[in-house]
């Protein structure tokens, strides 16, 4: 199985078999592997290079660890398109899991000046502060600080902000969204969001900013969303 007079070195030829006994399920999602020193006797090699082969499969994102307890296949990330003006309701919805949210704040407040001037507002004119956790399956996919002009939706409240912010917008408002200017940026998580998200303090996240427009041009929302990176892969389709 292993090659060792091949000139691919032995910790790739081990990921390369890892790989494959994932992909053929003989390990399966959730499931846990052989230990380092199963694979190390099963293999032949040492196990500092089993070790090796297994955390590059770890930071790729195809396996786990759990402190104690052993190393588990992981769930495939979520591709999420970065083409679409979709809302989050809708990504998990159109993946058959189950969207929720937990309200964490809501407020009525002064806008900084970067924000007031992506949303397009004068000095003193207020915006809704919402910061949502969004579940899929129960499971804490991202976090969301949304800032919303009062002028634009003044009778958004707490229990309405509950559900789907898009559905709300096109359902009840009767309005149109239109267009958004997306950005995007690597981070390393807070201690704060690494507790909402429930990853480790130095684990990897992506921050998406997002400035939405309704049909008619009026900014509507200025959100940051903060993304876990062991579950998310953004994907854009490019024409030439
Ligand atoms: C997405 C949007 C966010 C929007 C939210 C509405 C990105 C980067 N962000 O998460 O801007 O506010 O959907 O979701 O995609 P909702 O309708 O489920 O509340």
């Amino acid at each position: 199985m292993i090659d060792k007079s091949s000139h691919v070195p032995i910790y790739v030829q081990i990921e390369e078999l890892l790989k494959k006994r994932i992909y053929m399920e003989e390990f399966k999602i959730g499931e846990s592997i052989p230990s380092e020193r199963e694979l190390s006797d099963q293999l032949g090699v040492s196990r500092m290079t089993v070790r090796q082969s297994v955390t590059n499969l770890v930071n790729s994102g195809l396996l786990y660890r759990e402190k104690g307890r052993g190393t588990y296949v992981a769930n495939p990330k979520l591709e999420q398109p970065l083409n679409g003006l979709t809302s989050f309701t809708e990504d998990m919805k159109a993946r058959g899991m189950q969207p929720s949210s937990k309200l964490i704040h809501f407020e009525k407040v002064i806008p900084s000046v970067d924000i007031a001037r992506d949303l397009q507002l004068e000095q003193e004119e207020l915006v809704f502060y919402v910061v949502r956790i969004r579940y899929a399956d129960r499971k804490p996919m991202a976090i969301e600080r949304t800032y919303i002009p009062v002028k634009v939706f003044p009778e958004l409240d707490e229990k309405k902000i509950m559900g789907s912010l898009y559905a709300l917008i096109e359902g009840n408002y009767r309005q149109k969204i239109g267009n958004a200017i997306q950005q995007m940026e690597a981070a390393i998580v807070t201690k704060e969001d690494s507790k909402y998200l429930q990853i480790n303090n130095s684990s990897a996240v992506l921050i998406i900013k997002r400035t939405s427009f309704l049909a008619d041009g009026v900014p509507f929302e200025l959100v940051r969303s903060t993304y876990r990176a062991d579950r998310y892969k953004f994907i854009s389709e490019i024409q030439r």
